[in-house]
């Protein structure tokens, strides 16, 4: 049972995990919300009718705990940071729909009617459980409010889950020695009732939705091993003021628990763009409802005519909330299931996990204060890696790919093709396209179709940037200023070509670079929204007038990646608590991604693969310091048959003058790079932070392969 091709004739709705309201957002953050802003943009492009849609996550015990280390109320708090989101995402270009809260009021009645369909169906029931207590405050521990330790992998973990080890969700009564974060006391557990989802009733249909579910692979196959297992039913309930109120009679004394409410919000907040909207204009209903047949209990039915289309762009850490109980969620209460779950990856910094505790991070106001349009940083990451792959963010590289990728590939095809356009023809010759400049935006476009179809945002990212590098090598090859005397109709069929090339790239890099797409859309003489055209658009026929384009884009310059570097190190060296372990303590606003070693990465390579990296045992001949990059030393390598010259990220963490004499192993095969004017010309390699340098044992010669 496959769904039916994407852009269907349903509405579509497509989601980004509810940030909590609990902290300034980072580039961690954003990872998630560019992906689906770049995601929802593209699926519109390609003609489904598309609502955004998010809210910020205001319950839970986060939250509850840093109100009271605050001593604020946990509303206050939350409403702050809501507000905070809400004036920050559209700076950021990620524009929903609709961003609503789980607190208001359309979340709360939705809420409390799935709960009471669940209720109605018998498909809660209650159970004495154990949940902690403080030994001394007598005070009720629900999930953050303790830490233990992991019963399956005995790692340290939260009470709710094990955010350090497996990963997985832990049940109330399940962490080992808890002790409370606010007082330190440790915790003892007592008998309480609480409220149960049936959540073992739906193996079957799990195990169904799993193979019909689309996406990224991780969220595709983590959740089998899950749903392969016993499914234990979840407690639903929690000892608190803070969140929805259960909404069954006999227990007003209980909230939900976040998770219930929490996803719920994604309904709440496309129904709330309905009612703006109006139903003709977006029909809320069409998307999440199934039809009356199709309730708890009938999941027999073809799914081939789902009702609409729903995406859920996720953290790979919430992969089990969003594939395990969340579908189960919704089909006990009649609603539909996701079409697909794209997982996005992680983002270190310079190498590092990302870690708010340390200070380790880039913010969002930290970014848009230093004066960056959003767009680069939008590029940056949904472009860097594939979409479940972590990715590495620092400022040097960012000034590279900005540099490289958009300036020097995208903005100069545009502007030195626009210019040349303007100043000798006032716009756009007057001519055809070429048949093989046609072809180029054709399979463009496919490639972006494909990449919508397939979930793979960074393939959608990047078919714009292919098309000016395919450009920049067309006007080189072709030369057209040195045509223009003496051969004028083919300059003209080259510029007319380069032309329509530059409306294509704005017509397809508008999802994830949707400002600076308009701005090119501009420069092209095109009229009106950019955003409201088709995809075909990008082989119309380009305005026959337009004036001398604007630089698209500005190079970053070393100065202001030196200043922020500083900047960064600096507050990463101040957070140090000098508690004299080397690292501050741990997070307070619950954020913390810190892992000290990764997991092995699970995809296998094979031998011929590997053989491909050509490493070679090499000795450092020279080293000296780059100037105006804090990190970079410029060294000659020797490796036999030939002396390299490599840039490396060492100086920090070496003694420079007493690199010469050192033995390397270098990968000789590395694309070459360009870092702050040197050429780097093959990498070598060093373990973990502090770059600990690999070598060898004996005395194998220069030059020898490493295998
Ligand atoms: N508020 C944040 C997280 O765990 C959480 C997401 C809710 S999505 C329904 O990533
Ligand atoms: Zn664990």
């Amino acid at each position: 049972m496959s769904h039916e091709q994407l852009p269907t004739d349903q509405p579509a709705v497509v989601t980004v995990g509810l940030p909590y309201a609990n902290g300034d957002l980072h580039i961690g953050h954003l990872l998630g919300y560019f992906s689906g802003d770049v995601y929802a943009r593209g699926l519109r492009r390609i003609g489904q009718q598309t609502a955004f849609v998010c809210g910020s996550d205001m319950h839970g015990t986060p939250i509850a705990v840093n109100a009271a280390e605050q001593g604020r109320e946990p509303e206050e708090l939350a409403l702050s940071y809501h507000e905070q989101f809400e004036e920050r995402f559209p700076r950021l270009n990620v524009e929903f729909d609709n961003y609503g809260h789980t607190h208001d009021e359309t979340n709360t009645e939705m809420t409390h009617e799935f709960v009471e369909t669940w209720i109605d169906e018998g498909l809660v029931h209650e159970r004495e459980i154990e949940v902690a207590f403080d030994t001394e405050t007598g005070d009720p521990l629900p999930d953050r409010f303790v830490e233990g330790t992991c019963p399956y992998c005995g790692e340290k973990a939260r009470g709710d889950e094990c955010d350090e080890g497996c990963q997985r969700h832990l049940e109330p009564g399940e962490i080992e020695d808890p002790v409370s974060v606010t007082t330190g006391n440790p915790a003892e557990y007592r008998e309480q009732p609480h409220k149960f989802f049936r959540l073992s009733e739906f193996q079957e249909y799990l195990q169904g939705f799993i193979d019909r579910v689309e996406g990224s692979e991780r969220a595709r196959n983590q959740p089998r091993e899950w749903i392969e297992g016993t499914l234990e039913d979840i407690c639903i309930t929690r000892d608190m003021d803070w969140g929805v109120e259960y909404p069954g009679e006999d227990r007003d004394d209980l909230v939900l628990y976040v998770w219930v409410d929490a996803p719920i919000e994604y309904v709440s907040s496309t129904k709330q763009y309905s009612d703006r909207v109006g139903r003709e204009a977006f029909d809320w209903e069409a998307v999440w409802k199934l039809d009356g047949e199709r309730r708890f209990g009938a999941w027999d039915d073809d799914w081939g005519e789902t009702s609409g289309e729903i995406v859920h762009v996720i953290g790979t850490d919430i992969i089990q909330h969003h594939c395990v109980y969340w579908p189960a969620m919704l089909r006990a209460a009649g609603f539909n299931e996701p079409r697909a779950v794209i997982a996005t990856g992680f983002v270190g910094i310079d190498g590092k996990s990302l870690s708010t505790s340390r200070n380790r991070a880039v913010w969002a106001k930290e970014y848009l204060d230093a004066g960056f349009h959003p767009d680069l940083l939008r590029y940056y990451l949904t472009t860097g890696s594939d979409v479940e792959s972590d990715i590495d963010f620092s400022w040097d590289r960012f000034a590279e790919r900005v540099n490289g990728e958009l300036v020097g590939t995208l903005g100069n095809f545009c502007y030195r093709s626009l210019l040349f356009a303007a100043r000798n023809y006032g716009g756009t010759p007057d001519t055809e396209t070429s048949d093989e400049i046609r072809a180029h935006i054709e399979d463009a476009v496919e490639r972006f179709e494909t990449a919508v179809r397939e979930y793979d945002i960074r393939a959608l990212g990047e078919v714009a940037i292919d098309l000016a590098a395919v450009g920049n090598e067309y006007i080189q090859r072709n030369e057209p200023w040195n045509l223009v005397d003496d051969d004028p109709d083919r300059a003209a069929q080259v510029i007319r070509d380069c032309v329509q090339l530059t409306r294509a790239c704005a017509v397809l890099m508008q999802p994830v670079m949707p400002g600076k797409a308009q701005h090119l859309w501009e420069h092209v003489g095109a009229s009106g929204d950019v955003s409201d055209v088709e995809l075909s658009a990008a082989l119309d026929a380009p305005a026959a007038e337009f004036g001398e384009p604007g630089e698209l884009f500005e190079q970053v310059d070393e100065e202001t990646i030196a200043e922020l570097n500083a900047q960064l190190r600096e507050r990463v060296a101040d957070t140090d608590d000098g508690d004299g372990d080397g690292t501050a303590d741990d997070d307070s606003d619950g954020s913390d991604e810190e892992v000290d070693l990764e997991p092995v990465t699970t995809d296998r390579i094979g031998f011929e693969e590997f053989q491909e990296l050509d490493m070679r045992v090499g000795e450092i001949r020279e080293a000296e310091p780059i100037e105006g990059a804090d990190e970079l030393v410029r060294l000659e390598v020797d490796i036999g048959v030939e002396t390299r010259q490599v840039v490396a990220g060492l100086r920090q963490l070496h003694d420079v003058a007493s690199l010469p004499g050192t033995r390397v192993v270098l990968l000789a095969n590395m694309e070459t790079a360009e870092l702050f004017g040197v050429e780097s010309n093959g990498m070598v390699l060093a373990a973990g932070d502090e770059a600990d340098l690999l070598t060898t044992q004996g005395d194998a010669p220069l030059g020898s392969t490493v295998r």
